[in-house]
Parts: C-alpha cells; structure tokens; sequence
C-alpha cells in the first residue's frame, strides 16, 4: 500500500497513477535539521487561516478555496506569482523546496511537467499549511474537477497526486491516515454539509497510516479518502501541492 522510495522516479509515478499504491515515501528528502530551519523562516513573518477551514493556517490560497466563487477565484490567479515569489522569499537563502521539486518532476517524467493553467491563466503553487496542535485535518479527497467543474482542463485529468514535504512536526500526532475504499464525490458532499470534510471515524479503520518526520516528502492519491490526526505541542508545518497526470505520453501538471 506504501511504498519507500530512495528518489523520485517514473517508476513511482506510474505505480501511483494506476492505484497499485496508495503513497510513495522518501524518507529524509531533506535532511531534518534543514527542513526545521526552513521551516521557521517560513513561519517567521506570519500566516493567515483557511478560508473554509479557519483553524488551519496557510500562506499562499488553494485553488479549492475559492469553491467556484468567480471573486475568489480572481484573487487566487491575481495573487498566484506574487504568492510563488512570496515563498522562494521566505526560504532565501535555501532554495524553495517545492521549486526542487518542480525541477525534479520535470526530470523524472520523459514528458515533462510543467505549471498547470486553467482558464488560460497560470495557477499557484507551493503552499504551506499549518495546522496547530489538537486541531484534527478532517478526512476528505481531492479532485480537481469538483473545484472546478466548468474545466475541460480540470476534467481530463487521469489520477490525481498530493504531494507534501513536512518541514515541522508535532512531538506526538500529525499523523497522515488514508482509506482505500473509495466514497463518490456525491457521497461525500452529502455527508459533509457545509465542512470541508468529515469526522474519520465515519470511515471506520484507515488502510494506511503514516507519521511524517521533518524532511519527508510524501506523493499520495488524493482521490481517496485522507485526513491528519491531532498532534500535541508543536504546529505541523508541511509545503503542498497537486501533481495531475494525464497519461504517460503528457506533461504532468502541478498546482496548488
Ligand atoms: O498534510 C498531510 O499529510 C495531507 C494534507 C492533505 O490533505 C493533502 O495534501 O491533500
Ligand atoms: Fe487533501
């Protein structure tokens, strides 16, 4: 269900897209000590909280934020570069971790990878999440058709794949959980009413459970259901984005 892996590979990609795996771990993808570091220079200047979801703190917007709101969903491409600027500013003089990756995707991927766009604008991506100690990431999927329903570009994605590099962790807790059985997306926006997601105990025993350290990076199918336990003590810290795939002749794509 998880697979370790020493890089980020074609081989990886393609066990995750074609749902042999649930996740993809590199252990130590940043060496613990730096991650910590870059972490406080990103929360050194300060955060803001979701707007859907007030008790998780971020900086940068998520496109699933804007929930097909026209206004919003300004806002989010109006601040997409300058929140993209904002992070590679933060980690100065390291390199952002998520523009390593970018690289790194478009390495690995004969057909490369590439900033998704939507709209015929450029999306955002790189965006950090904080959750503070005993808030619970309630358990939801993401697709990106949901977000954006009137998108050819959003409804031809394959597979879709979160990919998260955790810069800080709590002493106990923060624990990413995942479930195989799949939930419709009618289902699901049922069950959760107005929330952004739902209590994890209605999905009875996750299929798989991973407690991220600092320097993880973790590639995920966001599709199925997930969601993060409470930690205890210190925020939970973690640079997030979207990798889509639309075949293994295209570009991979990446957003947040
Ligand atoms: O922080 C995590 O471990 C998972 C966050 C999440 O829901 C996602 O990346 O889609
Ligand atoms: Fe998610």
């Amino acid at each position: 269900m998880m697979l370790d892996a020493e890089c980020l590979d074609e081989t990886c990609i393609k066990k995750l897209v074609n749902e042999e795996i649930l996740a993809v771990r590199i252990k130590g993808w940043l060496a613990p000590p730096l991650a910590i570091e870059i972490g406080d220079k990103i929360l050194a200047p300060g955060f803001e909280g979701y707007i859907n979801a007030p008790s998780i703190g971020r900086i940068g917007m998520a496109f699933y934020e804007a929930e097909n709101q026209p206004l919003l969903i300004e806002d989010y491409f109006e601040r997409a570069s300058r929140n993209i600027a904002e992070l590679r500013n933060r980690c100065a003089p390291y390199s952002s971790p998520v523009d390593t990756l970018r690289c790194m995707l478009d390495e690995s991927w004969p057909a490369g990878a590439h900033l998704e766009n939507l709209y015929g604008r450029k999306m955002y991506v790189g965006l950090s999440r904080v959750v503070k100690p005993g808030v619970c990431f309630l358990a939801h999927h993401d697709i990106f058709a949901k977000d954006a329903p009137d998108s050819f570009q959003a409804r031809s994605l394959e597979a879709q794949i979160a990919c998260n590099v955790y810069l800080n962790m709590p002493t106990e807790g923060g624990v990413l959980q995942m479930w195989d059985h799949d939930i419709s997306p009618e289902q699901f926006d049922e069950m959760r009413g107005d929330s952004y997601g739902i209590d994890p105990a209605l999905l009875g025993a996750p299929t798989l459970e991973i407690r991220p350290e600092p320097g993880d990076f973790i590639m995920f199918n966001s599709r199925r259901m997930h969601s993060v336990t409470p930690g205890v003590a210190d925020p939970r810290l973690s640079l997030s984005f979207f990798v889509g795939y639309r075949g293994n002749a295209s570009p991979l794509t990446f957003w947040s």
